[in-house]
Protein backbone atom coordinates (compact mmCIF):
# COMPACT_ATOMS: atom_id res chain seq x y z
CA UNK A 1 0.00 0.00 0.00
CA UNK A 2 1.45 3.23 -0.99
CA UNK A 3 1.79 6.53 2.05
CA UNK A 4 3.60 9.27 1.96
CA UNK A 5 4.46 12.61 4.44
CA UNK A 6 4.65 15.91 3.42
CA UNK A 7 5.60 18.98 5.06
CA UNK A 8 5.87 22.75 5.50
CA UNK A 9 9.36 23.92 5.31
CA UNK A 10 13.12 22.35 6.01
CA UNK A 11 12.58 22.15 9.37
CA UNK A 12 10.35 18.90 9.13
CA UNK A 13 12.92 16.82 7.55
CA UNK A 14 14.29 15.16 10.58
CA UNK A 15 10.98 14.00 11.21
CA UNK A 16 9.82 12.79 8.35
CA UNK A 17 13.16 10.67 8.24
CA UNK A 18 12.56 9.18 11.28
CA UNK A 19 8.75 8.55 10.69
CA UNK A 20 9.14 6.92 6.89
CA UNK A 21 10.55 3.85 8.40
CA UNK A 22 7.51 4.08 10.88
CA UNK A 23 4.91 4.67 8.64
CA UNK A 24 6.00 1.60 5.76
CA UNK A 25 5.72 -0.51 8.70
CA UNK A 26 1.82 0.45 9.51
CA UNK A 27 2.30 3.26 12.03
CA UNK A 28 -1.03 5.49 11.65
CA UNK A 29 -1.16 8.79 9.67
CA UNK A 30 -2.22 10.31 13.53
CA UNK A 31 0.74 9.26 15.57
CA UNK A 32 2.55 9.93 12.37
CA UNK A 33 1.65 13.63 11.97
CA UNK A 34 2.47 14.29 16.08
CA UNK A 35 5.57 12.43 16.02
CA UNK A 36 6.82 14.88 12.87
CA UNK A 37 5.09 18.26 14.95
CA UNK A 38 6.41 17.17 18.12
CA UNK A 39 10.39 16.95 16.87
CA UNK A 40 9.97 20.10 15.29
CA UNK A 41 8.88 21.42 18.46
CA UNK A 42 11.70 20.06 20.51
CA UNK A 43 14.34 21.55 18.09
CA UNK A 44 15.44 24.53 19.97
CA UNK A 45 16.90 26.09 16.67
CA UNK A 46 13.64 26.48 14.92
CA UNK A 47 12.52 29.77 15.65
CA UNK A 48 8.64 29.79 14.91
CA UNK A 49 7.56 26.49 16.57
CA UNK A 50 7.15 24.96 19.89
CA UNK A 51 10.58 25.78 22.02
CA UNK A 52 12.61 28.19 21.11
CA UNK A 53 9.70 29.80 19.08
CA UNK A 54 10.00 33.63 18.84
CA UNK A 55 7.87 35.72 21.34
CA UNK A 56 4.78 38.00 21.15
CA UNK A 57 5.41 41.48 21.75
CA UNK A 58 5.43 41.42 25.60
CA UNK A 59 8.58 38.52 25.22
CA UNK A 60 5.77 35.55 25.79
CA UNK A 61 6.02 32.50 23.88
CA UNK A 62 2.25 31.50 22.82
CA UNK A 63 1.72 28.48 20.84
CA UNK A 64 -1.14 27.28 18.41
CA UNK A 65 -1.46 23.87 17.54
CA UNK A 66 -3.74 21.64 15.98
CA UNK A 67 -4.82 18.12 14.71
CA UNK A 68 -7.01 17.00 12.32
CA UNK A 69 -8.05 13.27 11.73
CA UNK A 70 -9.03 12.19 8.04
CA UNK A 71 -11.52 9.57 8.83
CA UNK A 72 -13.69 10.97 11.49
CA UNK A 73 -13.18 14.40 10.47
CA UNK A 74 -12.14 14.75 14.41
CA UNK A 75 -10.55 18.78 15.32
CA UNK A 76 -8.32 19.06 18.19
CA UNK A 77 -6.94 22.29 18.97
CA UNK A 78 -5.19 24.98 20.91
CA UNK A 79 -4.04 28.76 20.58
CA UNK A 80 -2.62 31.19 22.83
CA UNK A 81 -1.31 28.43 25.36
CA UNK A 82 2.26 29.23 27.39
CA UNK A 83 4.76 26.89 28.72
CA UNK A 84 3.82 23.46 27.30
CA UNK A 85 5.95 21.40 25.84
CA UNK A 86 3.86 19.66 22.78
CA UNK A 87 1.11 21.91 22.21
CA UNK A 88 0.49 19.37 19.14
CA UNK A 89 0.04 16.49 21.53
CA UNK A 90 -2.68 18.36 23.38
CA UNK A 91 -4.68 19.15 20.28
CA UNK A 92 -4.64 15.23 19.26
CA UNK A 93 -6.00 14.66 22.78
CA UNK A 94 -8.67 17.05 22.67
CA UNK A 95 -9.42 15.47 19.01
CA UNK A 96 -11.45 12.87 20.97
CA UNK A 97 -13.43 15.31 22.98
CA UNK A 98 -17.00 15.52 21.62
CA UNK A 99 -17.32 19.09 23.09
CA UNK A 100 -14.58 21.18 23.92
CA UNK A 101 -12.32 20.47 21.61
CA UNK A 102 -10.87 23.58 20.79
CA UNK A 103 -9.28 25.41 23.83
CA UNK A 104 -7.29 28.79 24.43
CA UNK A 105 -5.07 30.45 26.89
CA UNK A 106 -6.07 29.27 30.18
CA UNK A 107 -8.62 27.11 29.75
CA UNK A 108 -5.77 25.32 27.69
CA UNK A 109 -3.43 25.70 30.16
CA UNK A 110 -5.89 24.10 33.01
CA UNK A 111 -6.60 21.20 30.36
CA UNK A 112 -2.85 20.74 30.00
CA UNK A 113 -2.66 20.13 33.97
CA UNK A 114 -5.35 18.29 34.43
CA UNK A 115 -4.05 15.26 31.52
CA UNK A 116 -0.72 15.30 32.87
CA UNK A 117 0.79 16.80 29.58
CA UNK A 118 4.19 18.41 29.86
CA UNK A 119 4.98 21.96 31.11
CA UNK A 120 7.98 23.84 30.11
CA UNK A 121 9.26 27.17 30.06
CA UNK A 122 9.50 27.84 25.87
CA UNK A 123 11.17 30.85 25.90
CA UNK A 124 15.11 30.10 25.44
CA UNK A 125 17.98 32.91 25.89
CA UNK A 126 18.24 32.89 21.54
CA UNK A 127 15.01 34.18 21.32
CA UNK A 128 15.02 36.59 23.76
CA UNK A 129 18.13 37.78 21.91
CA UNK A 130 15.95 38.00 18.92
CA UNK A 131 13.34 39.71 20.45
CA UNK A 132 15.71 42.65 22.03
CA UNK A 133 17.83 42.47 18.39
CA UNK A 134 13.84 43.04 16.55
CA UNK A 135 12.84 45.79 19.64
CA UNK A 136 16.44 47.60 19.07
CA UNK A 137 15.23 47.39 14.82
CA UNK A 138 11.77 48.58 15.45
CA UNK A 139 12.67 51.54 17.22
CA UNK A 140 15.89 52.42 15.04
CA UNK A 141 14.45 52.00 11.49
CA UNK A 142 10.94 51.42 12.02
CA UNK A 143 10.41 47.69 10.73
CA UNK A 144 7.88 45.58 10.28
CA UNK A 145 7.39 43.35 13.41
CA UNK A 146 6.22 40.55 11.56
CA UNK A 147 8.11 39.87 8.69
CA UNK A 148 9.27 36.11 8.43
CA UNK A 149 7.19 32.82 8.88
CA UNK A 150 7.72 29.24 9.43
CA UNK A 151 4.61 27.55 10.42
CA UNK A 152 5.03 23.51 10.76
CA UNK A 153 2.29 21.95 8.63
CA UNK A 154 1.99 18.12 8.11
CA UNK A 155 -0.41 16.16 5.96
CA UNK A 156 0.28 12.11 5.47
CA UNK A 157 -1.02 9.54 4.56
CA UNK A 158 -1.02 5.57 6.15
CA UNK A 159 -1.06 2.54 4.29
CA UNK A 160 -4.10 1.61 5.60
CA UNK A 161 -5.72 4.23 3.35
CA UNK A 162 -6.08 7.05 6.84
CA UNK A 163 -4.91 10.80 6.70
CA UNK A 164 -3.87 13.02 9.38
CA UNK A 165 -2.99 16.65 9.64
CA UNK A 166 -1.18 18.63 12.55
CA UNK A 167 0.60 22.08 12.45
CA UNK A 168 2.00 23.99 15.61
CA UNK A 169 3.38 27.39 15.22
CA UNK A 170 4.55 30.19 17.84
CA UNK A 171 2.89 32.87 15.34
CA UNK A 172 4.04 36.20 13.87
CA UNK A 173 7.24 37.17 15.72
CA UNK A 174 5.80 40.25 17.40
CA UNK A 175 2.74 39.47 17.91
CA UNK A 176 0.02 41.13 19.86
CA UNK A 177 -0.68 39.18 23.32
CA UNK A 178 -3.26 37.01 22.07
CA UNK A 179 -3.38 36.78 18.64
CA UNK A 180 -4.75 33.71 16.93
CA UNK A 181 -3.20 33.08 13.29
CA UNK A 182 -4.76 30.35 10.87
CA UNK A 183 -2.87 27.58 11.97
CA UNK A 184 -5.33 26.22 14.81
CA UNK A 185 -8.55 27.10 12.56
CA UNK A 186 -10.08 24.25 10.80
CA UNK A 187 -10.29 24.94 6.68
CA UNK A 188 -8.02 27.91 6.87
CA UNK A 189 -4.36 26.64 8.65
CA UNK A 190 -5.77 22.75 7.99
CA UNK A 191 -7.59 20.37 6.72
CA UNK A 192 -8.05 16.41 5.61
CA UNK A 193 -10.36 13.65 4.62
CA UNK A 194 -9.14 10.51 4.00
CA UNK A 195 -11.75 10.20 1.00
CA UNK A 196 -10.08 13.12 -0.95
CA UNK A 197 -6.57 14.31 1.02
CA UNK A 198 -5.48 16.82 3.07
CA UNK A 199 -3.71 20.14 3.20
CA UNK A 200 -1.53 22.64 5.66
CA UNK A 201 -0.78 26.46 5.05
CA UNK A 202 2.05 28.48 6.65
CA UNK A 203 2.54 32.47 5.83
CA UNK A 204 0.11 35.75 7.20
CA UNK A 205 -2.28 33.81 8.68
CA UNK A 206 -4.25 37.13 8.63
CA UNK A 207 -4.34 36.62 5.16
CA UNK A 208 -4.42 32.80 4.81
CA UNK A 209 -7.81 32.71 6.95
CA UNK A 210 -9.67 34.86 4.52
CA UNK A 211 -9.35 32.17 1.75
CA UNK A 212 -9.92 29.42 3.90
CA UNK A 213 -7.23 27.90 1.96
CA UNK A 214 -6.88 24.34 3.43
CA UNK A 215 -10.43 23.77 3.44
CA UNK A 216 -10.25 25.11 -0.71
CA UNK A 217 -7.85 22.98 -1.56
CA UNK A 218 -9.03 19.70 -0.23
CA UNK A 219 -12.45 20.50 -1.84
CA UNK A 220 -11.07 21.23 -5.14
CA UNK A 221 -8.94 17.92 -5.14
CA UNK A 222 -12.15 16.30 -4.20
CA UNK A 223 -13.43 17.72 -7.69
CA UNK A 224 -10.63 15.94 -9.38
CA UNK A 225 -8.66 18.20 -9.58
CA UNK A 226 -4.48 16.99 -9.26
CA UNK A 227 -3.09 18.33 -5.79
CA UNK A 228 -0.59 20.78 -7.76
CA UNK A 229 -2.94 22.34 -9.40
CA UNK A 230 -5.60 22.65 -6.57
CA UNK A 231 -2.57 24.20 -4.79
CA UNK A 232 -1.92 26.27 -7.92
CA UNK A 233 -5.53 27.52 -8.46
CA UNK A 234 -6.28 28.20 -4.44
CA UNK A 235 -3.01 30.56 -3.90
CA UNK A 236 -3.01 32.35 -7.21
CA UNK A 237 -6.34 32.88 -6.51
CA UNK A 238 -6.41 34.29 -3.00
CA UNK A 239 -3.51 36.68 -3.72
CA UNK A 240 -4.84 37.93 -7.14
CA UNK A 241 -8.35 39.12 -5.13
CA UNK A 242 -6.19 40.39 -2.07
CA UNK A 243 -4.14 42.60 -4.66
CA UNK A 244 -7.36 43.76 -5.98
CA UNK A 245 -9.13 44.62 -3.59
CA UNK A 246 -6.75 45.71 -1.29
CA UNK A 247 -3.39 46.35 -2.60
CA UNK A 248 -1.12 43.80 -0.95
CA UNK A 249 -1.08 39.74 -0.11
CA UNK A 250 0.63 38.50 2.49
CA UNK A 251 2.82 35.58 2.59
CA UNK A 252 0.87 32.62 1.23
CA UNK A 253 2.51 28.64 1.08
CA UNK A 254 0.48 25.52 1.44
CA UNK A 255 1.50 21.76 1.11
CA UNK A 256 -0.44 19.41 0.13
CA UNK A 257 -1.57 15.53 -0.58
CA UNK A 258 -4.11 13.34 -2.16
CA UNK A 259 -5.16 10.11 -1.00
CA UNK A 260 -3.38 8.25 -3.28
CA UNK A 261 -0.03 9.77 -2.01
CA UNK A 262 0.31 12.68 -5.06
CA UNK A 263 1.44 15.69 -3.76
CA UNK A 264 1.32 19.60 -4.63
CA UNK A 265 2.82 22.87 -2.96
CA UNK A 266 2.32 26.64 -3.83
CA UNK A 267 3.62 29.88 -2.91
CA UNK A 268 3.30 33.86 -3.96
CA UNK A 269 6.98 34.18 -2.22
CA UNK A 270 10.49 34.09 -3.81
CA UNK A 271 11.31 31.10 -1.93
CA UNK A 272 9.67 28.49 0.12
CA UNK A 273 10.82 25.06 1.01
CA UNK A 274 9.14 21.77 1.91
CA UNK A 275 9.80 18.24 3.09
CA UNK A 276 8.19 15.08 1.43
CA UNK A 277 8.46 11.00 1.77
CA UNK A 278 6.19 8.47 -0.05
CA UNK A 279 6.68 5.15 -0.69
CA UNK A 280 8.36 6.29 -3.96
CA UNK A 281 10.37 8.77 -2.36
CA UNK A 282 13.26 8.96 -0.32
CA UNK A 283 13.04 11.93 2.32
CA UNK A 284 14.17 14.56 0.54
CA UNK A 285 13.98 19.08 0.70
CA UNK A 286 12.88 21.12 -2.17
CA UNK A 287 12.65 24.72 -3.21
CA UNK A 288 9.73 26.25 -4.74
CA UNK A 289 9.60 28.85 -7.00
CA UNK A 290 6.75 31.19 -8.17
CA UNK A 291 6.71 31.41 -11.97
CA UNK A 292 4.20 33.80 -12.96
CA UNK A 293 1.15 31.67 -11.05
CA UNK A 294 2.55 28.32 -11.00
CA UNK A 295 4.82 26.99 -8.52
CA UNK A 296 7.93 25.19 -9.40
CA UNK A 297 9.75 23.34 -7.50
CA UNK A 298 13.59 21.59 -7.36
CA UNK A 299 15.39 19.04 -5.08
CA UNK A 300 17.76 21.18 -2.80
CA UNK A 301 21.59 20.14 -3.63
CA UNK A 302 24.52 19.85 -1.02
CA UNK A 303 25.08 23.38 -1.04
CA UNK A 304 21.89 24.81 0.16
CA UNK A 305 21.66 22.11 2.67
CA UNK A 306 24.86 22.64 4.40
CA UNK A 307 24.14 26.36 4.34
CA UNK A 308 20.56 26.28 6.07
CA UNK A 309 22.47 24.42 9.03
CA UNK A 310 24.93 26.98 9.27
CA UNK A 311 22.06 29.81 9.30
CA UNK A 312 20.05 28.00 11.58
CA UNK A 313 23.00 27.92 13.88
CA UNK A 314 24.32 31.31 13.31
CA UNK A 315 25.07 33.64 16.46
CA UNK A 316 22.71 36.06 17.19
CA UNK A 317 24.49 39.36 17.18
C1 LIG B 1 0.35 32.52 11.76
N1 LIG B 1 0.61 31.13 9.79
O1 LIG B 1 0.27 32.46 12.97
C2 LIG B 1 1.18 31.50 11.06
C3 LIG B 1 2.50 32.16 10.87
C4 LIG B 1 3.52 31.32 10.42
O2 LIG B 1 5.59 31.09 11.54
O3 LIG B 1 3.46 30.64 9.39
N2 LIG B 1 4.48 31.48 11.35
O4 LIG B 1 -0.17 33.41 11.09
Amino acid sequence: MSWGIIATWRMALEGIEVSSEKISKGMSAGDIVESVVKAVEDYPLYKSVGYGGLPNENCEVELDAAFMDGNSLSIGAVAGIKDFKNPVSMAKRLSEEKYNCFLVGTGAEEYGDENGFERKNMLTERAISFYNKRKKAIKEKGLSPYDGHDTVGVVALDIEGTMAVATSTSGLFMKKRGRVGDSPISGSGFYVDSNIGGAAATGLGEDLMKGCVSYEIVRLMGEGHSPQDAADRTIMKLNNELIRRRGYAGDLSVVCMNNKGQWGVATNIKEFTFSVATSNEKPKVYITKNLEGKTVYEEADEEWLKGYIKKINKKVE
